[in-house]
C-alpha cells in the first residue's frame, strides 16, 4: 500500500491523522500540498483541497476525522476504536467537540497573532477566554476519564494534544498564557508521553514557532 500524506506542519488536524499513520507503523510519505490547499494543482490530486488530504493506492480521502477510521481499519493493531457502540459514538463525538469547539476556538488565535494585537487587550482576552471555555465543556464531558481509567488510547485521546499545544503556544505568544482545566492538562500530558504524539508535537511546535516569528514586531 502507497500512503502519501498531504500537510503542513501548523495543522493540528494534519497532526492528527500523522498521529494515527505513525502509532499503526503504517509508512507513508508527506509532503506539502502542490501550490498550496486549495490551489487547483492540489485539487487535481485531492478535490477537496484541504489539508490533511491523503492518497492510498492512488485513492484521493479528505476529512481528518474519516482518514483516522479508515486507517483504523486497514490496520487493526493497535486497535483505536472501542467496540462497544456506546463508546464509539463516545469517541466520535470527542472528535467533532474538537473540532467544531476546540479547534475552532484556537484557531480563533491565529488573525490576532498576525495582527497588533498589544493594540487589541479585549480582543485577546475574549478569543482566550473561548478556548478556556470550551475547554471547560470538554472537561464536563469527561473526556479526560477514558485514558486516566485505562480504558485505552482511542482516536479522540489522539485528536487533542496538537491543538492545546497550538492554544498555549498562541495565549502565551500573546502573553495571555492559558488555565487549562487540571484533568484535561494531566490527560493530555498523559497522551503526549506516546512516542508517535511527541513526534508530531515536535513537528507542531516547530512549524508555529516559525509561522507565529514571521508576524513578531519589534
Ligand atoms: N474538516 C477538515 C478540516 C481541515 C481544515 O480546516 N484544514 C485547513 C487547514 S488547517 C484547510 O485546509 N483549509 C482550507 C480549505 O478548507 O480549503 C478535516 O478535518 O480535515
Amino acid at each position: 500500500m502507497i500512503i502519501t500524506l498531504y500537510g503542513i506542519g501548523v495543522s493540528a488536524f494534519v497532526a492528527k491523522v500523522r498521529i494515527v499513520l505513525d502509532l499503526k507503523g503504517l509508512p507513508f510519505e508527506e509532503v506539502p500540498p502542490p501550490g498550496g490547499y486549495g490551489s487547483d494543482e492540489y485539487r487535481r490530486l485531492v478535490p477537496a483541497g484541504s489539508v490533511p488530504g491523503m492518497v492510498v493506492d492512488g485513492v484521493p480521502l479528505h476529512d481528518s476525522n474519516a482518514m483516522m477510521e479508515f486507517l483504523d481499519e486497514i490496520a487493526p493493531e493497535p486497535p483505536l476504536m472501542p467496540s462497544e457502540p456506546f463508546a464509539r459514538a463516545r469517541v466520535r463525538a470527542l472528535l467533532g467537540f474538537h473540532d467544531t469547539r476546540v479547534e475552532a476556538a484556537v484557531r480563533a488565535l491565529f488573525p490576532l497573532v498576525k495582527r497588533d494585537w498589544r493594540a487589541e487587550p479585549e480582543a485577546v482576552e475574549a478569543a482566550c477566554a473561548g478556548v478556556e471555555a470550551a475547554l471547560e465543556r470538554l472537561d464536563q464531558l469527561d473526556a479526560a476519564a477514558a485514558v486516566l481509567a485505562g480504558e485505552g488510547v482511542t482516536l479522540a485521546d489522539l485528536a487533542y494534544p496538537c491543538t492545546l499545544q497550538m492554544g498555549a503556544m498562541l495565549g502565551a505568544e500573546m502573553d495571555r498564557p492559558l488555565v487549562l482545566p487540571p484533568r484535561i492538562e494531566d490527560w493530555c500530558a498523559q497522551v503526549s508521553t506516546l512516542p508517535a504524539v511527541a513526534r508530531s508535537l515536535t513537528i507542531h511546535a516547530e512549524a508555529m514557532e516559525d509561522w507565529m516569528a514571521g508576524f513578531r514586531r519589534a
